[in-house]
């Protein structure tokens, strides 16, 4: 069993709210329509890699929440309704609240601060929970407390500057092996896992997601796609262009996990 061994997975469409997303930098803002098809095209990639979707309904009233890795943190045995740090997202967990109830043995809750799922990256050693402008000490301490009652070891590390997510910069590839931004690879934080660092030019494709045999990744991206590749990985391109423009990628739009009583 890995930690990237999955059957089960809750999504959320995006809202027409959605182009209405936080966003660290003025631009462009998403099309709806777009970030429809892009998410369209994720819930299926995770169904063709073997999850059962659970698919929420939208919700208008807040824009930010397709991405609902940030609200919760999902284990076979629990899930955590997080605090996120913006103001506009933290009443996104108590929407999320029912839907794990229904399908998780435990909900356990953070019960201050603030942390959001995009800075969590769980891997077989251990869970790094990345500081941020949204996971303050106060919510990664209490969250460390969450999840030694479940018997997973954290350590709190600080997220590169100007990232937004810890996983905006890695994610993890197998049991040994963590794709990386240059920063984050010599950073020394990821000393003993073997790293894919990708080039500076292709940084936007460090947010992949493991899932079972297969990877999702950032299109548009060759370097990234050959390091996976020539890992020994198949690897699933997907469109991120429009959610890019509100400042996600590819793990933010689901919470995935292995449902022991899967029928
Ligand atoms: C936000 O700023 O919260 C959203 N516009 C993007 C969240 C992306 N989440 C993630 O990478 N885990």
């Amino acid at each position: 069993m890995h930690v990237y061994d999955f059957n089960s997975a809750i999504v959320r469409l995006p809202g027409r709210s959605v182009v209405n997303g936080l966003r660290a930098h003025a631009g462009p803002a998403p099309v709806f329509e777009r970030v429809a098809a892009e998410h369209e095209a994720y819930v299926e990639a995770l169904r063709r890699a073997g999850l059962r979707v659970t698919v929420l309904d939208a919700l208008e009233q807040f824009p930010d929440s397709i991405f609902v890795e940030d609200p919760a943190l999902v284990f076979s045995e629990a899930a955590v309704l997080l605090r996120p740090g913006a103001p506009s997202r933290l009443s996104e967990a108590g929407e999320l609240a029912p839907s794990l109830a229904a399908r998780f043995p435990a909900l356990l809750r953070l019960a201050e601060g603030h942390a959001d799922g995009g800075d969590i990256l769980v891997t077989p050693r251990r869970t790094f929970i990345g500081l941020s402008a949204r996971t303050d000490a106060s919510g990664a301490n209490a969250l460390q407390s969450v999840l030694a009652s479940i018997g997973i070891s954290s350590q709190v590390v600080n997220t590169p500057r100007g990232t937004l997510h810890l996983k905006s910069d890695c994610s993890l590839i197998d049991d040994e092996t963590i794709l990386a931004t240059e920063e984050l690879a010599n950073s020394g934080l990821f000393d003993g896992f073997r790293i894919l660092k990708l080039p500076p030019g292709e940084r936007a494709a460090a947010n992949a997601v493991r899932v079972n045999d297969v990877v999702l990744v950032r299109a548009g991206c060759p370097r990234a796609a050959d390091l996976l590749v020539n890992h020994g990985l198949k690897i699933v391109p997907l469109s991120v262009m429009e959610i890019a423009r509100i400042d996600a990628g590819l793990s933010c739009m689901s919470l995935r996990w292995f449902d022991a009583h899967f029928t």
